[in-house]
């Protein structure tokens, strides 16, 4: 495509990404396309989304000019890649670009939870300190991370977590080839031996609740749950009732089932760090997803190879 495409921006995507995108298509916003997807929008060859946004059927269908979609991020539980195959639609996206600074992040927050970071912080802002001494925390160094989804982000995270002194445990379909780790085939058996149950595993049918009551009581009184991966994977009100009776000792969350707009019972939790959705926004790692989302955005414009989602749907 020598000339400039039309690109349809179906959500807010981040400026950096705007600003990327808009040197090389000429940018509509979805605001201004009245009542769109109900009313096809003709002359598009490009589109642009994010994983929280995703791409449905009904909006490739509504872009019937539609080659190619840009995802701002990994995953891809919100695109309906065998509708894009079926219509010969690309979907590029970020799937190498975010799991170093995900996966250092669950060690963050591990620290965070454990170590009650944003608790004190509070507790000193408050004046508290000039009355009382705050109550102890719970060491990291020895404890047991069990790992529910060792792919890159998961993997990242094992590493991480080996450095720093912690017995690694992983769950997932099944055993990965080459992990060094134990692999533990049971999730409420890996629960029970994690002292951090962390979430790192795709969102899918399969995943959609998979952390519910019976596991959040074998991870137990002592343990905490850390959710770099979606809402959907917990049943949230299990979660809050677990968290609020101290079944478990405290969460360190980036996701939630109702994001940006959270259950107002996360507030009152101080046994929580909450985060929004914030574990890949680093300068480095936007820097790379900008830059892998334009070099395969210029490699289909080229008819250059990229690596194309649907393909493999
Ligand atoms: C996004 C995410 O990358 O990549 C994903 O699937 O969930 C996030 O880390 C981030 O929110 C930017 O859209």
């Amino acid at each position: 495509m020598a000339d400039r495409p039309k690109a349809f921006v179906v959500t807010t995507i981040p400026p950096d990404l705007r600003t990327a995108l808009a040197q090389r298509c000429d940018l509509v916003d979805r605001a201004s396309a009245g009542d769109w997807p109900d009313q096809p929008a003709r002359g598009f060859r490009v589109a642009a989304t994010t994983s929280m946004a995703g791409f449905d059927a009904r909006m490739l269908d509504a872009l019937p000019d539609l080659e190619i979609v840009i995802c701002n991020g990994a995953g891809l539980d919100r695109i309906d890649l065998a509708a894009a195959r079926a219509r010969n639609v690309a979907i590029c996206h970020t799937p190498d670009e975010l799991a170093d600074d995900v996966g250092e992040a669950v060690i963050a927050l591990t620290y965070a939870v454990m170590r009650r970071v944003a608790e004190a912080d509070r507790f000193v802002r408050s004046g508290r300190w000039s009355k009382e001494r705050m109550t102890a925390s719970t060491r990291v160094f020895g404890k047991t991370i069990g790992i529910v989804g060792l792919g890159r982000i998961g993997s990242r995270a094992a590493g991480l977590a080996q450095g720093i002194g912690m017995k690694v445990l992983y769950h997932g379909r099944r055993p990965r080839s080459g992990a060094s780790y134990p692999f533990v085939a049971d999730l409420l058996d890996l629960a029970q031996q994690a002292d951090v149950l962390v979430l790192s595993c795709p969102a899918s049918d399969e995943t959609r609740n998979l952390v519910g009551k019976a596991v959040l009581e074998r991870l137990g009184p002592s343990g905490y749950l850390i959710n770099v991966s979606r809402g959907s994977v917990v049943d949230e009100p299990a979660l809050l009732d677990a968290l609020e009776s101290r079944t478990i000792a405290g969460a360190g969350m980036d996701v939630f089932a109702s994001e940006p707009n959270l259950d107002p019972r996360w507030l009152r939790l101080e046994n929580v760090v909450l985060q929004p959705h914030s574990t890949s926004i680093t300068h480095e790692t936007r820097a790379a997803m900008i830059d892998r989302l334009t070099h395969d955005l210029d490699a289909f414009q080229n008819k250059r190879p990229f690596h194309n989602a649907a393909a493999r749907a």
